[in-house]
């Protein structure tokens, strides 16, 4: 319990909005653990890679440039649901469906420009982290609060 880890990606137009801290202060507030986090200029490679099952998609050329036009800030969180419940703080991949509240409900307007990313199933979300991070880039730590934010 408690050991689900997902990977969540600010983008580049957050990145350029000052949006950053504004994120990360979400997901810390709620009570997820930080286990990695980096600044990235993610290369087309790599971006193959993660968006490769969108590959076909009409879409797909001008996803990569977008998410390769500036750095990105590659992190991964890990918590009681964290995948599911980080996908409910994101919000829906067109932020014109997203609720108030959520980070694309509230900082967004275009599916474009959806400023983040979070795994959509825990199998994605492990393929995700050991396409972003090496295991050594993972950090076990203590959490000292865990007993007051789940039985
Ligand atoms: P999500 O990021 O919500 O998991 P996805 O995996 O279906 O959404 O697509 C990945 C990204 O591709 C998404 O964040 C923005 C872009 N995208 C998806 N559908 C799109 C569309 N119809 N037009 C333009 N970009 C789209
Ligand atoms: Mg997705």
């Amino acid at each position: 319990r408690g050991a689900e880890r997902t990977f969540v990606a600010v983008k580049p137009d957050a990145l350029q909005r000052r949006l950053l801290g504004d994120i990360v202060r979400r997901f810390e507030r709620k009570g997820f653990r930080l286990v990695a986090m980096k600044l990235v200029q993610a290369s087309e490679d790599l971006l193959s890679e993660h968006y490769f099952a969108l590959r076909d998609r009409p879409f797909y050329n001008h996803l990569v440039k977008y998410m390769s036009s500036g750095p990105v800030v590659a992190m991964v969180w890990q918590g009681l649901d964290v995948v599911k419940t980080a996908r409910a703080m994101i919000g829906e991949t067109n932020p014109a469906d997203s609720r108030p509240g959520t980070i694309r409900g509230d900082f967004c307007i275009e599916v474009g420009k959806n400023v983040i990313h979070g795994s959509d199933s825990i199998e994605s979300a492990r393929r995700e982290i050991s396409l972003w991070f090496r295991e050594d880039e993972l950090i076990c730590w203590e959490d000292h609060a865990e007993h007051w934010i789940h039985e």
